[in-house]
Formats: C-alpha cells, sequence, structure tokens
C-alpha cells in the first residue's frame, strides 16, 4: 500500500479530515487510501486558482503557455513507467493499452494544444459603414477564468489531460477532481505540473466523490466561471443546473448508445474485427463504444456469428501479460450494474451468442469485477438493453434491409455520440455522414483521432464541442475591440 494520496492546493499537497479506500479492480484487494476533499478544501483550492490568475501566469503570452505545455510533456514522458503503473493498478487495464494509449495520449494532448494555441488565427475586421464610418475590429481572447475540471473513471490520464492542457494553453487555472475510482494518475499530474515549473495554484487536486463532496462542492462554488465535465448523462444534468444557478459556462462530454452500421458489401473482415474493438475495447467502457450494432440483412447471420466467436476468444489474463485483449470492469459495484442488464436482456427475450455472466478463474481474480465479452439477438428497438447505457463488454446486433432504415434505426435514441459506419461505397460513407445524428461518425475505422477536429455529441450526449479551436473558444473570454480610424 502506498501513503495516502493528498489534493494538490496553491503548489502544496495537503490532507484532510477524511479519507476512503480505492480498490483493484483486478483481485478487488486495496490499492491506496485517499483524502477525501470537504468544502473547506474546495474552497482553499478554488481561491488559490484565483489567486494565480491574478499574479503573472494570468498575463503570459500564447507561446509562453505552449513553452509550458511542451515542458509538461517531457516530464509526462519522463514519469511514463509510474504513469502506466498508476493507470494499471486503478482500471486494471492492460499495461500494454496503458503504454501505448492511455499514457501517450496524456503528452499529445500537451503536445497539440501548444501547436493549436501557437497558430491560433486572430480574427480582424476592417469596417466600412454606409454612413462613411471608418474603423478596425479585433478579438482579443482571455482567460475564461477558473475552470472546474470533472473526469470519469474510464481513460482517466487521456480525459483529464484532454482538458487541463487546452485549459492551460488558454491562461486559465483549473480545479480538478478526478473520479473517485482512479486517483493515481492525477495524483502524479499534480507532481508532474510542479516539477515542469507551472506557477502554484494553476494546477489544484482535489480527490473526492460527486454528490455531498468534492465535485458537488467544486461545481457549486461562486469562484468557479466554468465547468469541463465527462460523465454520465445523469450526472451532467444534476451539474448543469448547478452550473445555471452561477451562470458558468459548460462543456459537457456524456454518455453514448453509439451504433455500428455494416453494410453488406462492406469487408467483412473488417467491419468484424473493428466491431470487436468499438464494442470491447477497455472491456467496453468508452463512451465512443458501439453497443447496438445493425448489420444489412444478406450478411446479418455470417456477421454475428463471426463476431461472437471472435469475442468468445478475447483474453482474459493478469495486466502485464501479454497478447491481452481485454480487462476487468472498473470495481464490483459497475459489474453487478453490467451483470444486471446480462439478466435484464435474458428477460426481455434476448438470445445469448456468446457471454452473459462472470469468468471463473480459480484464482485472486474471482475477487476482481470481470464480466464476459457478450453478443445478443433479437430483443426489439424498445428493450430497455437497447435504449439504456450499459457501459460494458457487450452489444446487440439487429438486421436491417436498406441505407434509410439503418440510420432511422441509429438515430432513434436519445444519445448522440458516435457511430461506425462500415462500406466499400464511397457514396454510403458520406451520406452516413450527413444523416446520422451524433457528433463523430467514423468510416472503416473507430477511435481514430485527431487532436484538432471536434469532439463532442448531441441530444443527451453533451453540450459543446471540445479539440482544436473549438476547445480555444470554450476556455477562452472575447472581448472584441473596435477602434475609430477617422
Ligand atoms: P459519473 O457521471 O458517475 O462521474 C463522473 C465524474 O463526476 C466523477 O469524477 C464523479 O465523482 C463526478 N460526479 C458525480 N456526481 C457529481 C455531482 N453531483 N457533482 C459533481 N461531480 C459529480 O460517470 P462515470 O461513471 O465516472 O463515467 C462513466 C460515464 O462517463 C459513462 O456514462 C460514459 O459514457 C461517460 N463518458 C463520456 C465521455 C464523452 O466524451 N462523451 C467520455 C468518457 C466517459
Ligand atoms: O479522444 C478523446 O479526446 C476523448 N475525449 C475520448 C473519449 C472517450 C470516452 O470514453
Amino acid at each position: 500500500m502506498t501513503e495516502t494520496l493528498r489534493h494538490f492546493i496553491g503548489g502544496e499537497f495537503t490532507g484532510s479530515a477524511r479519507e476512503f479506500g480505492k480498490y483493484s479492480p483486478v483481485t478487488g484487494e486495496p490499492v491506496c487510501q485517499v483524502y477525501e476533499a470537504g468544502e473547506s478544501e474546495v474552497d482553499d483550492a478554488v481561491t488559490a486558482a484565483r489567486a494565480a490568475l491574478r499574479g503573472p501566469w494570468g498575463r503570459t503570452s500564447e507561446l509562453e503557455r505552449a513553452g509550458m505545455l511542451r515542458r509538461i510533456a517531457e516530464e509526462i514522458e519522463r514519469r511514463f513507467e509510474d504513469l502506466v503503473a498508476a493507470e494499471v493498478a486503478d482500471t486494471g487495464k492492460p499495461v500494454a493499452q496503458a503504454r501505448t494509449l492511455d499514457v501517450p495520449r496524456g503528452a499529445a494532448n500537451f503536445r497539440a494544444f501548444a501547436d493549436i494555441v501557437s497558430a491560433a488565427p486572430a480574427e480582424l475586421f476592417r469596417t466600412a459603414t454606409p454612413g462613411g464610418g471608418r474603423a478596425l475590429n479585433y478579438a482579443v481572447r482571455k482567460p475564461v477564468g477558473v475552470v472546474a475540471v470533472i473526469v470519469p473513471w474510464n481513460l482517466p490520464f487521456l480525459l483529464l489531460t484532454w482538458k487541463v492542457a487546452p485549459a492551460l494553453a488558454c491562461g486559465d487555472v483549473v480545479v480538478v477532481k478526478p473520479s473517485e475510482e482512479t486517483p493515481s494518475s492525477a495524483a502524479l499530474l499534480a507532481e508532474i505540473m510542479a516539477a515542469a515549473g507551472l506557477p502554484p495554484g494553476v494546477f489544484n487536486l482535489v480527490h473526492g466523490f460527486g454528490p455531498d463532496s468534492a465535485g458537488e462542492y467544486l461545481v457549486r462554488h461562486p469562484g468557479v466561471d466554468a465547468i469541463t465535465f465527462t460523465g454520465e448523462s445523469a450526472t451532467g444534468r444534476t451539474i448543469g443546473r448547478a452550473a445555471a444557478d452561477g451562470v458558468k459556462a459548460v462543456s459537457f462530454e456524456l454518455g453514448g448508445k453509439n451504433a455500428a452500421i455494416v453494410f453488406a458489401e462492406a469487408d467483412l473482415g473488417a467491419a468484424v474485427a473493428g466491431t470487436v474493438r468499438s464494442s470491447f475495447s477497455n472491456g467496453g467502457q468508452v463512451c465512443l463504444c458501439t453497443e447496438r450494432v445493425y448489420v444489412q440483412r444478406p450478411v446479418f447471420e455470417e456477421f454475428t456469428e463471426r463476431l461472437a466467436t471472435r469475442a468468445g476468444e478475447l483474453a482474459f489474463g493478469w495486466p502485464a501479460q501479454p497478447g491481452l485483449t481485454t480487462m476487468p470492469l472498473i470495481s464490483r459495484a459497475h459489474r453487478d450494474k453490467v451483470l444486471g442488464y446480462y439478466r435484464l436482456a435474458r428477460d426481455e427475450g434476448a438470445a445469448v451468442h456468446t457471454g452473459g455472466d462472470c469468468p471463473v478463474f480459480g484464482d485472486a481474480r474471482d475477487g476482481g469485477a470481470y464480466v464476459q465479452p457478450t453478443v445478443l439477438t433479437g430483443l426489439t428497438e424498445h428493450s430497455r438493453t437497447n435504449r439504456e447505457e450499459i457501459f460494458g463488454p457487450v452489444c446487440h446486433v439487429a438486421p436491417f434491409d436498406d441505407e434509410d432504415e439503418a440510420y432511422a434505426l441509429a438515430n432513434d435514441s436519445q444519445y448522440g455520440l458516435a457511430a461506425a459506419v462500415w462500406t466499400r461505397d464511397v457514396g454510403t460513407a458520406h451520406r452516413a455522414g450527413a444523416a446520422l445524428d451524433v457528433g463523430l461518425v467514423w468510416v472503416n475505422t473507430w477511435f481514430l483521432r485527431d487532436l484538432r477536429s471536434p469532439f463532442g455529441g448531441m441530444k443527451s450526449s453533451g453540450i459543446g464541442r471540445e479539440g482544436g479551436t473549438y476547445s480555444l473558444h470554450f476556455y477562452s473570454e472575447t472581448t472584441n475591440v473596435c477602434v475609430d480610424l477617422g
């Protein structure tokens, strides 16, 4: 067991009166103890942030901040193995995944926003009015202020740095609250910020839960100017109410019930392999995962059989084992929720082609939070299984006959985050992009990211877009200056 993880406030690591335990998804054994912030620690963090905003940080140029972001990226790379160990301990994900996705994306997030803010164009208009007025209008971008950053547990370091990097690029100061399930990489990020030379108070970290804890105190704090949140849609609604009371700007990246659409003329092998990734990666715990798969009728049976076979072959193991293709869920509580959906699916009349239960290992992993990757068919579109986000390694496969029907099925959801389309027809690819009511459409791929592109969801999947200049808009305030030219 390590020492109790502390908050990072005004450049100092501090404890608080209460603490909680973090347990391993692999074995259920304790990982660490964590201090829980109360109202006074949250207030201290917001106060420290505000003071830092008034100091030299608030007057830095874009290029100075870009330099700082690059130093943070270098420091992430220096602490690479510590970060990998932290992510693996908290989530149980394969070491190989943490090494190739989660931690490298942390460094990439800081480098990308260093580049984006350095190259951000200025807005300037020469104005000529019919009455003879002549003026120069230009927009000055300023920090939005104190930003609350609240993130979930599924890709902890990737999602935290995805929001901290643009906030710092824009000159903001942040108070971050990681998920209670994944405090460890955030604690390392605080050390990284100090080592990179970020002034005290610019990055603050409070640990704790949501309701009646650090999360709720943070979003209700009057000193917070903007809230950037990733998590469940229901939590987003609660935070939205608090934000409305305080007239705070929000950026919400919320839940999904994403569709994959496989056309009969697609490369079926690629579609099966891609759907294995899109439905089961990270234990199905990615907001972008596809839980509804629509397959054109001529290839429906073959696709379902091949998908179920591949899903049944996904390898369970210990995180350090090479060749791992799946992982535990984050906690026993989440496992119980997912197993509840497996039972519900059966009650609603589903055929279970593979999975539907927990694996039995006969070793310490039986104390962990594993479930089997599961492929279902036979449910109606109105079943709860097909309408509610499960956030586990499970998908339901259903047939469709023509393109319009596929889009109608995919769009029939309260969510609108992402879709994956498998086709060889270039016309279909572009029509899908236009027809699907989601923020992100992948064609013949999934979760391939360019950090300059807009990211976010429609409907209950979110409010706003981040990525590239979209992030600069959210994390900045703008003052337009109009100078009369006489
Ligand atoms: P969650 O909403 O339960 O928690 C997310 C964070 O919010 C945690 O840090 C939690 O402590 C905090 N929180 C909870 N209640 C709060 C409150 N009342 N006030 C302030 N903070 C509060 O989500 P989760 O279970 O950690 O993550 C899984 C969810 O996140 C899924 O729904 C998934 O789709 C979503 N997600 C969305 C995206 C996206 O980009 N759209 C990305 C990742 C995850
Ligand atoms: O890639 C990203 O920037 C991003 N925000 C991914 C979200 C994944 C959801 O679990």
